[in-house]
C-alpha cells in the first residue's frame, strides 16, 4: 500500500487569508509519523507552486481568482493523475475547497462511475449565477458535477467528473437558495445535520456505504473541517455552529476503512492563522489515521 501526499497550499478560491498554510498546519501536526505504520510507502511530493499572486475578480464573471484557480487546478490534476497512475493513493492537503476541483480532475478519470462524500456544513453547489460571495471555494461540487463556469469545469479537458447520483453531502447545514434547487433537481443525497441527529452516524456511513457499493467502482473523500462543529475544528475561514462532532467523525473514518471503499481523499479549508494551537490540523491528521486503519487495539 503507497500514499502520495500533495500540498495544494491554495487560498484563492475564498478571501480569508491564511488557508494556503494548512498543508504546513498539517504536516507540522504530524501526518507522517501518524501514517507510516499504515503504509509500506509514503511519499511526500511537497507542495503545488502556488505564489502569492494578487486578488483579481474576473470582470465578466465576477468570480474571484477564475483564471488563477483554474491554471492551479491544472497543476494539481496533473500530480494526482500521476499519483494514481503509479499505484499510490492521492492524498490531498488544502487549501480551500475550490483544490477538489482539481483534485477530482485527475481522479475521475480513472474510474467509469466514481463516487463522491462531500463532507461540509455547506454544499458547495454554486455557480457564478447562484453565488452569494463569487468565492470560489462554494462551487467545486457544481463544478464537478458540470456547472458552472467552463473555465472551471473543463479541468483536465473533460466534464462532468461525477455523476450527480454519485455524491452523497454529510454534515450540511448552510445551504444556499440556489443549491437547495440544485438539490432537487439532481437529485443529489444529502445527509443534513438533521438526519445525523435523528438516525445517527452510524447509519448515515451504514446506507452510504452501501449506496456506493452497489453503484461505484471509487470513492473520493473531500473533507471539509467545517463539517465538524467549531468546538471542535475551529481553524476554518467559514464556521457554522451545531456541526458533525469528533467523536461521529472519527466513527465515520473508521467505518469507511473497515468497508475499504475510499481511493482517494482531500482534506481541506484548515487555516492555522484562525485556530487554537494547531487543534484543526491534528484533528485532520487523527481523522486520517482513523480513514487509514490506526486500531486502538
Ligand atoms: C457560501 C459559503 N455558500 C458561498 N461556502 C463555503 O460563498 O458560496 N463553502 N464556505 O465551504
Ligand atoms: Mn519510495
Ligand atoms: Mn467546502
Ligand atoms: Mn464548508
Amino acid at each position: 500500500k503507497k500514499l502520495s501526499i500533495i500540498g495544494m497550499p491554495m487560498d484563492l478560491g475564498q478571501m480569508r487569508r491564511g488557508v494556503d498554510m494548512g498543508p504546513s498546519a498539517i504536516r507540522y501536526a504530524g501526518i507522517n509519523e501518524r501514517l507510516k505504520p499504515l503504509f509500506d510507502d509514503i511519499h511526500d511530493l511537497g507542495d503545488i507552486p502556488i505564489g502569492r499572486p494578487e486578488v483579481v475578480v474576473d470582470k465578466e464573471s465576477n468570480l474571484r481568482n477564475l483564471d488563477l484557480v483554474a491554471e492551479k487546478s491544472e497543476l494539481l490534476a496533473k500530480k494526482v493523475d500521476e499519483a494514481i497512475q503509479s499505484g499510490s493513493f492521492p492524498l490531498v492537503l488544502g487549501g480551500d475547497h475550490s483544490i477538489a476541483i482539481g483534485t477530482l480532475a485527475g481522479v475521475a478519470k480513472h474510474y467509469k462511475n466514481l463516487g463522491v462524500i462531500w463532507y461540509d456544513a455547506h454544499g458547495d453547489l454554486n455557480t457564478a449565477e447562484t453565488s452569494p460571495s463569487g468565492n470560489i471555494h462554494g462551487m467545486p461540487l457544481a463544478a464537478s458535477i458540470g456547472l458552472g463556469h467552463r473555465a472551471l469545469t473543463e479541468i483536465g479537458g473533460y466534464s462532468p467528473k461525477v455523476k450527480p447520483e454519485n455524491v452523497v453531502i454529510i454534515g450540511a447545514r448552510s445551504l444556499d437558495e440556489g443549491e437547495r434547487i440544485l438539490i432537487k433537481e439532481t437529485g443529489i443525497k444529502v445527509y443534513t445535520m438533521h438526519e445525523i441527529d435523528r438516525m445517527g452516524m452510524a447509519k448515515v456511513m451504514e446506507e452510504t456505504i452501501a449506496y456506493f457499493t452497489e453503484r461505484t467502482d471509487g470513492v473520493h473523500l473531500s473533507l471539509d473541517l467545517d463539517g465538524l462543529d467549531p468546538n471542535d475544528a475551529p481553524g476554518v475561514g467559514t464556521p457554522v455552529i451545531g456541526g458533525i462532532s469528533y467523536r461521529e467523525s472519527h466513527l465515520a473514518m473508521e467505518m469507511l476503512e473497515e468497508a475499504k471503499i475510499i481511493t482517494s481523499a482531500e482534506f481541506v479549508e484548515v487555516n492555522p492563522i484562525l485556530d487554537d494551537k494547531n487543534k484543526t490540523a491534528s484533528i485532520a491528521v487523527g481523522l486520517m489515521g482513523s480513514l487509514f486503519g490506526e486500531k486502538l487495539v
